[in-house]
Order: C-alpha cells, then sequence, then structure tokens
C-alpha cells in the first residue's frame, strides 16, 4: 500500500552553493542533478515524513529509481547502469540523500554493494543476468558482510560454505543489512574451507534462505533492514563471483559506497542548513526574526563553512577517482569528514527550529536521526580515523 500524507509539502530547494562550485560541473552533471532533484521533489520529498513516521518502506520506489537512473549510475551502459563517472554518482546521492539517508541507502547499496560486485568480480553470464535487471529496479538486491558478532571487523566472519561437488553449502547468518527483507538476490560473504572469503549470488526462494526484518529502529525507518540466515542453503556453484576472492573483495565495494555517502550526506545537510536559514528569518522573538541574533548567525555561518569545504573535499575526491587517483584513505576523510558535518548541521539546525526541530514538520529530526546511522554503516566514524591513522603513521591500531 502506498501513503496518504495529511498535507503534501512543497518542496522549494535550490541548492546550496556559496562559493560557485558549480563551475567545477560539467553541463551534463548539472543536467543529472536536476533531473535527479526534480525526482526527489515529486517521489520522495511530499511523503518521505509520513514513510518514516510510520517505518515504511515505499516499495514501488525500486522500479521509479530505476527509470531515473539511480541504480548504478557508474556502471557501463552495456549491463544496464549510466556509463556515467563519479562526480555524476556522487551528485545523484547527493540529491536523493536531502530527500532521505534511507532512500538513498536503497540506491547505494544497489549500485556499489549489489552492481558494482556483480560487475567486478561476476562472470560474464552473472553480470547479463543479472545487471540490467538490477538497473531497471526489476530487482533489489543486499549486501551481506556483517554478522552479529563481526561488524568493524569483518575478516573474523563465521558465516561459510562446504564444496559438495555439484553445489556449495551454505551456513551462517548476517545482521544489519540494509533491503534484505525486499530484497530478491543478496550478494553474501562467506569463508570457503581454506578460510578464504568470496562472494556468492544467493536468490530469494533458495531452500534455508531467510530475511527476517529489524523492527523498532529510530533511524533510518523508511529504509528496509534485516537480517539473511543461511541454514544448509544449496548454492550453485555458477554464483560464486570468480573474479575475486578474499577481504580485499568486498572492501572494494566499500570504497564505491563510501564515496557516495560522503556525497550524500552534504545533501542532508544543505537541507538542514536550508530549513534553518528560512526559519530563523521567519521565526520572531523578542520583536525580531530570530536571524537577526549574532548566535543565530554563528551556526548558520559556520554550517555554510562546513557545508562548503565537504562540497570541496567530495569534488576533489570524485574527480581523483574518475583518474584512478583515489585511495581508500581518501575516501575515509571525505566519508569520515562530511557524515559528522552533516550530524553536527543537524544538530545545529535543530536548535534554530526551538521546539518545531523535533516535530515531522521539519526534516531535522529525521535527518539527524538517519545519520546516526550513516556515521556508524560503511565503517564507524572511528574506523575511518583509524584507516588514516594507519596512513599517516604506517601502524596499524585497530589490532
Ligand atoms: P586489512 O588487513 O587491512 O585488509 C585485508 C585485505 O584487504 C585489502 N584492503 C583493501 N582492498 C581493497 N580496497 C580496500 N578499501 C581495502 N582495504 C584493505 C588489504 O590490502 C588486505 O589485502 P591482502 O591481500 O593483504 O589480504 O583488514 P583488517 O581485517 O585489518 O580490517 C581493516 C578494516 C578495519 C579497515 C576493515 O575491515 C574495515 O573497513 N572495517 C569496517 C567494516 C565495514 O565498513 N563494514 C561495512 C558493512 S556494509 C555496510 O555498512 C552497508 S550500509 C549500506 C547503506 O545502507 O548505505
Ligand atoms: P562494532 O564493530 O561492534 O563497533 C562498536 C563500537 O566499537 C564502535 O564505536 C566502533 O567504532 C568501536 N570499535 C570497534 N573496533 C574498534 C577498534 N579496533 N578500535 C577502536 N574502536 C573500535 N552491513 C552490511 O554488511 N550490509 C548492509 O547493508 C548494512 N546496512 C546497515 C544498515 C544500518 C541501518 C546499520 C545501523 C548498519 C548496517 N550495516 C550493514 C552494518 C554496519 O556496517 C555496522 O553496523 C558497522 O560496520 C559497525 O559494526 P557494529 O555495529 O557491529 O559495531
Amino acid at each position: 500500500m502506498n501513503s496518504s500524507p495529511k498535507s503534501l509539502k512543497q518542496d522549494l530547494f535550490d541548492g546550496v552553493d556559496f562559493l560557485d562550485i558549480d563551475d567545477l560541473l560539467t553541463e551534463e552533471h548539472k543536467l543529472i542533478r536536476a533531473s535527479i532533484r526534480d525526482f526527489v521533489k515529486k517521489e520522495i520529498s511530499p511523503y518521505i515524513e509520513d514513510w518514516a513516521q510510520r517505518a515504511y518502506f515505499p516499495s514501488d520506489i525500486v522500479k521509479k529509481f530505476g527509470e531515473v537512473g539511480a541504480f548504478g549510475p557508474q556502471i557501463p551502459e552495456a549491463y544496464g547502469g549510466g556509463g556515467l563517472d563519479y562526480i555524476a554518482y556522487g551528485l545523484i546521492m547527493q540529491e536523493i540523500e536531502r530527500g532521505d539517508s534511507g532512500m538513498r541507502s536503497t540506491a547505494s547499496v544497489q549500485g556499489s554493494l549489489v552492481m558494482y560486485p556483480i560487475y567486478k568480480f561476476g562472470s560474464e553470464e552473472q553480470r547479463m543476468k543479472y545487471l540490467p535487471k538490477l538497473a531497471s529496479g526489476e530487482m533489489l538486491g543486499c549486501f551481506g558482510l556483517t554478522e552479529p558478532d563481526h561488524g568493524s571487523n569483518p575478516s573474523g566472519m563465521v558465516t561459510n560454505f562446504k564444496d559438495m561437488g555439484d553445489h556449495y553449502l551454505l551456513n551462517g547468518a548476517k545482521m544489519w543489512i540494509s533491503n534484505s527483507p525486499q530484497a530478491d538476490i543478496a550478494v553474501v560473504w562467506a569463508k570457503n574451507e581454506e578460510g578464504r572469503i568470496h562472494g556468492l549470488i544467493v536468490e530469494r526462494g533458495m531452500e534455508g534462505f531467510t530475511t527476517p526484518e529489524t523492527h523498532n529502529k529510530w533511524s533510518l525507518r523508511a529504509s528496509c533492514t534485516g537480517e539473511l540466515v543461511f541454514d544448509n542453503v544449496k548454492v550453485p556453484k555458477e554464483n560464486l563471483l570468480p573474479g575475486k576472492s578474499g577481504l580485499g573483495a568486498p572492501l572494494m565495494c566499500l570504497d564505491s559506497a563510501r564515496f557516495g555517502i560522503a556525497w550524500g550526506a552534504i545533501g542532508a545537510a544543505m537541507d538542514c542548513y536550508e530549513s534553518a536559514r528560512k526559519y530563523a528569518l521567519e521565526r520572531i522573538q523578542f520583536g525580531k526574526p530570530i536571524a537577526s541574533f549574532q548566535l543565530v548567525q554563528k551556526k548558520l555561518a559556520e554550517m555554510l563553512t562546513e557545508i562548503t569545504k565537504a562540497q570541496l573535499l567530495a569534488w576533489k575526491v570524485g574527480k581523483m577517482l574518475n583518474e584512478g587517483k583515489a585511495k581508500t584513505v581518501h575516501i575515509s576523510m571525505a566519508k569520515r569528514n562530511n557524515v559528522e558535518m552533516a550530524l553536527n548541521i543537524a544538530r545545529e539546525a535543530r536548535q534554530i527550529h526551538g521546539g518545531m526541530g523535533i516535530t515531522g514538520e521539519y526534516p531535522i529530526m529525521r535527518h539527524m536521526m538517519n545519520l546516526e546511522s550513516v556515521i556508524t554503516y560503511e565503517g564507524t566514524h572511528d574506523i575511518h580515523l583509524l584507516i588514516l591513522g594507519n596512513e599517516i603513521t604506517g601502524i596499524q591500531a585497530f589490532k
């Protein structure tokens, strides 16, 4: 059932670009951004508060994302992707997350964590079988790396598969998996009998495979999250991703998704900033708009400064990715900085809105709660700090 919100709010967002960063974008980038911005205004903004309040995932958004080109924009057109560069991909994630981080999760998992590994490590048969359907939204996928006892430390995973001659037998469980309750396929990372990590494509309907939903989240309420449980699941041998094994394979996918999050977080921050700016100009206290008070101006000035710095960081890492020069550490810096920036802006914007800031009349509290997940998933804030610390010192401080 789709939603029927009591009142549809008009979304008048027109971007935040203090330093003329548009100058760094091509005409194609700007056209793509405009088309996704329009899509978000029509298909997400009017409904999102209602979906989030009801913890409702609108499954019909999957097809719509496919139609607008939000799935796998960086995957070659031959496989149904957009054939676009990384900056275009980032702009798409930014616009969707301006609408809602949970909606961006759906798109970034599909593009970076499901389509990307199938494209990068899959056989030609696997690519042709799955990628066009994933790109069009005919199929939804999810990515299973995290386990109940192995979150930041995925190399300790216990999910495993045995070679049974004509098939693999998969056992174990994954936790905190975005899209899992609705997904048609899961890209699952599991160890073989030698303890080497491989990717397997597990399809809904395989006997022994279930996807229980995780309820009662206060964050990403419009995104569905669940487990992946494998109880002696027979996986056909042709479903193993042949191109790469080891932890480096899922970590390569995470690089792509983390980059998208670095841009997405800017979208959430822009939405909070714009809402706070407008509210500050309209809200009268002590006979004046609260925007006339220095403390409120300080908050707004700092928000704009931080958004601008984050835009430059995301753009530069995108350029480096396009040129094949970006390393994991660059992406870690951008993800870590930009998500913290967005969360701080959401908290400051909440203060500017006073009591109204906790209601669904404004997007602030929803963004803030969403960002509490974003700062944890795809590598926690502290894990990214340690990745940077390792780069700076040459000393690994994880273990
Ligand atoms: P470590 O020994 O450092 O590395 C193991 C092997 O991997 C290689 N490697 C990479 N390869 C490609 N890309 C990268 N980014 C790589 N990073 C490392 C490395 O060279 C090594 O290769 P080899 O050949 O020597 O074996 O691994 P470690 O076990 O010490 O762990 C390092 C650590 C902690 C940084 C890593 O495991 C990590 O990033 N942990 C965080 C886990 C994480 O991010 N999980 C995310 C789950 S998915 C998710 O959250 C989706 S949310 C989606 C949404 O809704 O948007
Ligand atoms: P833990 O690893 O237990 O960490 C707990 C705390 O300890 C953190 O503060 C962490 O920084 C700290 N810590 C851990 N190790 C160290 C260390 N060595 N040094 C210092 N501090 C440390 N996973 C998927 O595979 N697929 C998905 O689609 C997916 N979607 C998600 C959706 C949501 C809404 C959420 C909340 C999570 C999702 N995840 C997904 C899982 C996510 O990636 C993990 O939650 C994350 O990697 C952290 O793991 P953890 O929750 O087990 O925390």
